[in-house]
């Protein structure tokens, strides 16, 4: 397995809004067909979230997850991976609310609370689609996304109780901490696998003597873990693969950057999967099966 690289696709996230790019999916069938093109492509986990299909607003609506889910466990193999982030500014119980009704084999588990500051999406929409657009996105600048100890602990014995793996989205250095302390605490159950999610205005700019530093302090901190990178916007490709080259894995999609290149919008989810699998094999990398990817981060389908 060490030439293998577990493809994560973020399907559509819930910080792009839908006047920014006309390809980022929105309706449950979008989600699911987009998702199921990425798993085809070469990504092994999807990352779900889901939108209100007349309006593209982010919910955290677990009826409409579930379509999404099963839409997509009916023609993929594919790890899925529900979101508890959520729709910005959503309670712990909302967030959560997926997981009892689904349970995946992956979520993501939020690991520090921060600024989570989008704000600056605002300026460069001229002429937006729908009103909830402009004041989602400028409320982000009196935002702290909110993971809290006593939340975290929430998530975590909420995802043991129902066998779904929590993968820690790291966006700052003391959130490894926040890791390490559940560690201690005996409540995480296998290898703790870590998503770093760089380049938040707020978190950890995206640079790879950062990526450096997180994984030098992680591995002090914890000693084994998997680990995989994310990245917001144009940095997404140049640090996914400097991931790879130091034996990490990635995270591509239009969660998280809707760009292949300057100017050039991704037309689909699979168009970066795609992207970033030729770099990979490139570099004499391969994409993992979802049933590898299950082995590298230590969960039973
Ligand atoms: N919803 C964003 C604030 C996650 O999926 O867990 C963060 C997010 C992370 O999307
Ligand atoms: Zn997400």
């Amino acid at each position: 397995m060490k030439n293998k690289r577990v493809i994560t696709c973020a399907l559509t996230g819930a910080v792009h809004i839908p006047s920014m790019s006309p390809y980022l999916p929105i309706t449950i069938e979008e989600i699911i067909q987009s998702g199921v093109e990425a798993a085809e492509a070469g990504a092994s986990v999807l990352h779900v979230h889901a939108r209100i299909p007349e309006t593209g607003e982010p919910t955290n609506d677990p009826e409409l997850i579930g379509k999404i889910v099963n839409g997509i466990r009916k023609e993929s193999n594919a790890v899925l991976c529900i979101t508890t982030g959520g729709k910005l500014g959503s309670t712990t119980a909302e967030r959560l609310a997926a997981i009892p009704a689904l349970h995946p084999e992956l979520a993501s588990c939020n690991a520090g609370s921060f600024n989570f500051n989008v704000s600056g999406i605002a300026e460069k929409i001229m002429n937006p689609k729908y009103d909830w657009e402009i004041p989602y996105v400028e409320k982000t600048y009196d935002n702290i996304f909110t993971n809290t100890f006593k939340g975290i602990e929430e998530y975590i014995l909420t995802m043991n109780e129902h066998n779904t793996k929590p993968e820690f989205e790291v966006y700052d250095v003391g959130m490894i901490n926040n890791i390490s302390y559940f560690v201690n605490k005996g409540i995480i159950k296998g290898p703790v696998y870590i998503q770093f999610v760089m380049g938040i205005t707020g978190g950890i700019p995206a640079t790879v003597e950062n990526l450096v530093f997180l994984l030098n302090t992680a591995k002090n901190a914890l000693g084994n873990f998997f680990w995989s990178v994310g990245a917001a916007g144009k940095a997404q490709f140049e640090l996914t693969t400097v991931a790879m080259i130091l034996g990490g894995n990635v995270r591509v999609g239009l969660e998280d950057n809707l760009y292949l290149g300057k100017g050039q919008l991704a037309k689909s989810n699979a168009e970066t999967v795609q992207k970033i699998k030729g770099i990979a094999e490139s570099l004499g990398y391969e994409a993992a099966s979802p049933d590898e990817a299950r082995k590298m981060l230590g969960i039973n389908k």
